[in-house]
């Protein structure tokens, strides 16, 4: 049952974030929610990413909605596939398609008076009360900037723009980059290729998770018994949070310890070569760069199809890669495997805020929101993976949840008091940058390396504190840090 006001409210995007919004509004009673995905299908990430090998890097059984449970995952990480499917469920089981509208990038969005206006590639639409953005983090891949990209004439494309029509059988195929997309599709396609040629300009530390497959004894367990299964997802939450979430950013010092230990121990183990090894060995710390979780990388790059290659790159000619050393490389598909831009959050949308301020103002000098979910200026708007959001800790899935669930008490708050819009204060989030940024350096990604976690500014754009630190804080939000504007203000 709704408890005060029914407010208009859009959400843009119906990836994981935007599906969890919808049926979270739902549920406290804010049925009027307009959903606008760009592209036609939902899924976000989970939908763009296609690549052979693809897997979440957080056990499955942690990387779901909390009021959505699932018994069935078939392996510790979740193929990308599965994940989908997952989604898939819980957005037909909850019938959260009628809220939305596909075809739609939202282009502008503009506040006035208390009401957000949407231009769309599917019509203009509002007065919305409210707008919560779900467009997901990592969107915009990043080409690499290397001369002659363009004079290649095999088959080139980004990991995020999969080419499914291509086939790799028997093929010399190159891959730059060795980040955790890299490692998997290595893994997943060296046995398949004529040739694998691994491009490395950094090498990655390497936690050894095994992706075995979870019995059918043990989901049938689970399917009968919904109480165990929340009891595992809680454990499971609590491990990872209290242990590798707490360690990356400098409080849990026996963890982390033993997580550079284990990754040391895999490289020692894992590769008998003794020269490859020491092509492979980072000369940073462990969990500086995302820590690439894998059990299956150091067996394949040692596969008698593959060579490792850490002469740095030339350029790129018509039929491969040359390599500063003068030598040619000849590549048939060549795969660019180069990561995102974790810091383009809400571009290319023009938003526009109270007073006609624009986000390009708002963020001349850098990427700024309030405990990484509101900005000053821009009243009833809220952000799923805005700017120091925790990108390199927790599951993404319990970051979204908590992100959205500070907008919902803030819509709870709007719902039942005479206010039509809130906006945090710029005090606020002055001070809350302050502290991230005098805590950033507790943290193990300020170690000494470069990172996707790195903004414009060399700035670290993670969270710096516990789990349990952003809980507390999305639990609770304080009123007292915005801004409250009633209909002669709004
Ligand atoms: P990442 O982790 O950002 O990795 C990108 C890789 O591409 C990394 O090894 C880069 O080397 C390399 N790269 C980028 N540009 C170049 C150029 N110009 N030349 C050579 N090598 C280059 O992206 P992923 O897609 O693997 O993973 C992104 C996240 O998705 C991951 O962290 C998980 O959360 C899932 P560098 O290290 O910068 O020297």
């Amino acid at each position: 049952m709704i408890n005060g006001k029914k407010l208009n409210i859009a959400v843009i995007g119906a990836g994981a974030s935007g599906i969890m919004s919808v049926i979270k509004l739902r549920e406290m009673g804010q049925t009027n929610v307009q959903v606008f995905e760009k592209a036609q299908d939902i899924g976000g990430t989970w939908r763009d990413n296609r690549y052979p090998g693809i897997a979440c890097d957080v056990p499955s059984h942690l990387y779901r909605f909390s009021f959505a449970p699932n018994p069935d995952w078939t392996r510790v990480c979740a193929s990308g596939e599965e994940i989908l499917r997952y989604l898939r469920r819980v957005y037909d089981e909850r019938d959260v398609g009628r809220h939305v509208t596909f075809n739609a990038e939202v282009t502008e969005v503009h506040y006035l008076k208390g009401a957000w206006t949407l231009k769309t590639t599917g019509g203009t639409y509002g007065p919305f009360d409210v707008l919560i953005t779900a467009m997901g983090i990592l969107r915009f891949p990043t080409m690499p900037d290397i001369a002659g990209l363009a004079s290649f004439e095999g088959t080139m494309f980004h990991t995020g723009r999969w080419r499914d029509d291509v086939s790799l059988e028997g093929k010399r195929v190159g891959i730059i980059g060795t980040g955790s997309t890299a490692t998997q599709i290595v893994s997943a396609i060296v046995g398949k290729v004529g040739k694998l040629l691994l491009f490395q300009r950094t090498p990655q530390w390497i936690m050894r998770l095994p992706n075995t497959e979870i019995s059918l004894e043990e989901r049938e367990r689970f399917r009968r018994d919904p109480e165990l299964l929340e009891q595992h997802y809680q454990e499971l939450g609590h491990e990872f949070n209290s242990k590798f979430a707490a360690a990356v950013v400098g409080q849990n010092p026996r963890v982390y310890e033993y997580m550079e230990q284990m990754c040391r121990e895999n490289l020692e183990t894992s590769v008998t070569d003794p020269v490859l090894r020491e092509k492979l060995r980072p000369n940073y710390k462990v969990g500086c760069k995302r820590l690439v979780m894998s059990d299956t990388f150091y067996t394949a790059i040692q596969h008698s199809n593959a060579e490792l290659v850490t002469d740095r790159i030339e350029c790129v000619e018509a039929g491969g890669i040359r390599t500063v050393e003068g030598r040619l490389y000849e590549i048939d598909v060549l795969i660019l495997a180069t990561g995102y831009d974790a810091h383009s959050t809400l571009f290319p949308m023009k938003v526009t805020g109270r007073h006609g301020l624009t986000i390009e103002e708002a963020w001349k000098q850098a990427n700024e929101a309030y405990l990484g979910v509101t900005i000053p200026g821009f009243p009833n708007f809220f952000m799923i993976g805005g700017p120091n959001s925790p990108i390199g800790n927790f599951s993404f899935l319990m970051t979204a949840e908590r992100q959205c669930e500070y907008a919902i008490s803030m819509i709870q708050f709007l719902a039942t008091n005479p206010v039509v819009a809130v906006s945090p204060k710029l005090e606020a989030m002055r001070n809350f940058n302050e502290s991230v940024k005098g805590q950033m350096s507790e943290t193990v990604w300020a170690s000494g390396c470069k990172s996707w976690y790195m903004d414009r500014n060399g700035n670290i754009a993670s969270w710096p504190w516990t789990y349990e630190h952003f809980e507390q804080l999305m639990n609770h939000p304080d009123l007292a840090h915005f801004e409250q504007l009633d209909s002669t203000q709004a």
